[in-house]
């Protein structure tokens, strides 16, 4: 009930809102005929009133009241799923998808990372599940391919199971990403716990196969110097090839986004593009959306070296008319 509660304050749009109220109602219903046995005996009966199901008890009016309201909820979950996913479509019709998502247990500074990274203004509260809707920015500085970020909701231990269903849809944005953020606070004591519990959500929900990399947060606030690098050499004897740092320190931040982009740009080829004279107004083109390494002209035209994706390759060489 408490995080049923929290949950209920933070939530702040329209599709949190309803996933919540599905989740408290889905909790009351099997609880009510307690409720009554406590209101005794006139609480319990209200036959024939309104003309509506004589005989039936004020319990069973509720829970069909409830279960009436869920109903016309998940309907109202359903058609905002269908928009999210036109959104999202939309979003990798976009050329040089490439999508990372921060996700971890609640309060491991997911939403402070998301704004280090992208330069936004992402809700940061020291208050368990201060995010409840996700939130996709631009990494930033730009770079390519251009990488989105979305930040997710925080993940607990004995998370009531109605809720962990309830909040799928958002979490669908972990399972479309193609690389995982998984933050973890290195100065909680019970960090090894909680970390267990995100790596059991993300099976849960099937996000267990795109490639992941453990972010250990806040070593800052692990005790004096000795003892941060005490704790970041076990970690990495620990957990090879996590990354240890502080979303307080700039240049390890600056780190982060080296990494995260040098994940993407693995399957970027390195080629030469001609561009003939005739086709100057494509430079633009190849500047946004390939890495340019080196550029020289001659008589006929301007070469770049690039790097990108492959298709946006092939797309720039068409548009170029050369083969
Ligand atoms: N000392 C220190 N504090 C941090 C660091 N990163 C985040 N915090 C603090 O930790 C608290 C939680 O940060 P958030 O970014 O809101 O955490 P979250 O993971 O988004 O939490 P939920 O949205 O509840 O899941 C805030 O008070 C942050 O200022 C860090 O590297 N060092
Ligand atoms: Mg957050």
């Amino acid at each position: 009930m408490v995080i049923l509660e929290i949950f209920h304050r933070n939530a702040r749009s329209r599709a949190a809102r309803a996933q919540v109220e599905i989740a408290r109602l889905g909790y009351m219903a099997p609880r009510l005929r307690e409720a009554a046995k406590l209101a005794g005996p006139q609480g319990r009966q209200r036959s024939g009133e309104g003309g509506r199901g004589a005989g039936e008890s004020q319990t069973e009016l509720d829970r069909r009241k409830i279960r009436d309201r869920i109903a016309e909820l998940q309907l109202e979950i359903v058609a905002m799923d269908a928009e999210r996913k036109t959104q999202r479509a939309r979003r990798q019709e976009r050329k040089g998808l490439a999508a990372v998502a921060l996700v971890g247990y609640t309060n491991a500074g997911k939403s402070t990372l998301m704004r280090a990274l992208t330069g936004s203004e992402v809700l940061v509260a020291n208050k368990l599940f201060a995010t409840l809707d996700t939130t996709v920015r631009a990494l930033y500085p730009e770079s390519v391919p251009r990488v989105l970020v979305s930040d997710t909701v925080g993940f607990i231990k004995n998370l009531p199971h109605g809720l962990v269903a309830s909040f799928k849809s958002t979490l669908d944005e972990a399972l479309d990403a193609s690389l995982l953020l998984h933050v973890i606070d290195a100065s909680d004591p019970g960090f090894e716990r909680q970390l267990e519990v995100t790596d059991e959500v993300l099976e849960e929900i099937g996000a267990n196969v795109v490639p992941r990399i453990r972010v250990f947060n806040k070593i800052d606030h692990v005790g004096d110097a000795a003892a941060q690098a005490e704790c970041e050499a076990a970690l990495r004897a620990k957990y090879p090839d996590c990354i240890v740092m502080s979303a307080r320190r700039p240049d390890e931040v600056a780190k982060l986004h080296h990494k995260i982009v040098e994940f993407f740009q693995q399957d970027l080829v390195e080629t030469e593009i001609f561009l003939p004279w005739t086709a100057q107004q494509l430079r633009g083109e190849i500047y946004a959306n390939c890495q340019v390494l080196e550029e020289r002209s001659d008589n006929d035209g301007a070469f770049f070296r690039v790097r990108s994706e492959a298709d946006v390759i092939k797309k720039i060489r068409e548009q170029c008319g050369v083969e």
